[in-house]
């Protein structure tokens, strides 16, 4: 697929996605969502000894300032649905990607762009970052996925102060609800994303995606997040790098792990 919207960077196996339409402030519109789904569904599996994904966006302003305002008078009842149903299974894709993924939030991250950094394992952002669900403006809420994921983030009563006013937040407020995970000073958090990617992709790679899928598992309702984890721990004692983990620090040594 010829990607129009985004640009992809393989930075030694950390792949950089840049949403890539400044002049609308990263606004993600259904061209800009079908080539993210094409990124977790096929095109990021086929970078060789992938790390991780960072997603970011172009230009000094915005993350991504939400869903595309000026799509939205084509959404009706008949395709309001669907087009819900779309962009979160998209998100889904990214929450679930057995790598981690990361959002470097360089600007505004309003709407349906809070809602994408959310969607990510983790959210480094730069001290003029601002975080916002305000929809209510639009005669809207949250559709991809953000009164869930914001709740689950920072707690029913911030949540509930955020959807309903649209008021945003900077980012040592989004610090200090847990909404991020670092603050860093503005431009440097595409860097800060790689380092701490480059740190996992020194651990054991099955493990990593175990971790992942466990804890994705305690907001699934229809899954017993223990029971899981149980499985999934066991799993992991039958993989090689269990054995060369615990070999390595016995022989106090690096372990050399090969991800079967
Ligand atoms: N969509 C389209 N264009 C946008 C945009 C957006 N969300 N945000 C900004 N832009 C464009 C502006 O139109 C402007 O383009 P030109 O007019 O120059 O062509 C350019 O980006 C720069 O914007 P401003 O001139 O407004 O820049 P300022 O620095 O003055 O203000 C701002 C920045 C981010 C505060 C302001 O642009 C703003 O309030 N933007 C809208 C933010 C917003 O309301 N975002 C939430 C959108 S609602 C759905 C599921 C989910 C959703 C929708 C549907 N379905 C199930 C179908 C999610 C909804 C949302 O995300």
């Amino acid at each position: 697929m010829e990607y129009q919207n985004i640009l992809l960077d393989n930075q030694d196996g950390v792949l950089v996605l840049t949403i890539n339409r400044e002049k609308a402030y990263n606004a993600l519109n259904q061209a800009t969502l079908a080539e993210m789904r094409h990124v977790f569904e096929k095109g990021a599996d086929e970078v060789e000894n992938l790390k991780g994904i960072i997603i970011t966006g172009a230009g000094a302003k915005a993350f991504v300032a939400g869903a595309d305002i000026k799509e939205f008078i084509g959404i009706n009842e008949e395709n309001g649905r669907a087009l819900a149903q779309n962009g979160q299974d998209i998100f889904f894709l990214i929450e679930r990607f057995h790598k981690p993924v990361i959002a470097a939030v360089n600007g505004f991250a309003l709407g349906g762009g809070c809602e994408l950094a959310m969607a990510c394992h983790m959210r480094v952002a730069g001290e003029k970052a601002k975080f916002g669900q305000p929809e209510v403006n639009l005669g809207l809420i949250a559709g991809y996925g953000g009164t869930q994921r914001l709740t689950q983030l920072i707690g029913k009563a911030k949540s509930m102060e955020l959807h309903l006013t649209g008021d945003m937040l900077k980012a040592d407020e989004a610090l200090s609800l847990g909404l991020v995970n670092y603050v860093v000073p503005q431009g440097e958090e595409v860097a800060k994303a790689k380092e701490i990617i480059e740190k996992i992709a020194t651990k054991a790679p099955l493990a990593i995606a175990k971790a992942i899928a466990c804890i994705n598992a305690h907001y699934d309702e229809t899954v017993d997040g223990f029971a899981y984890e149980i499985a999934q721990f066991q799993a992991c004692t039958t993989t090689e790098d269990f054995k060369e983990g615990a070999t390595a620090f016995i022989e106090k040594r690096k372990a050399n792990f090969k991800g079967k």
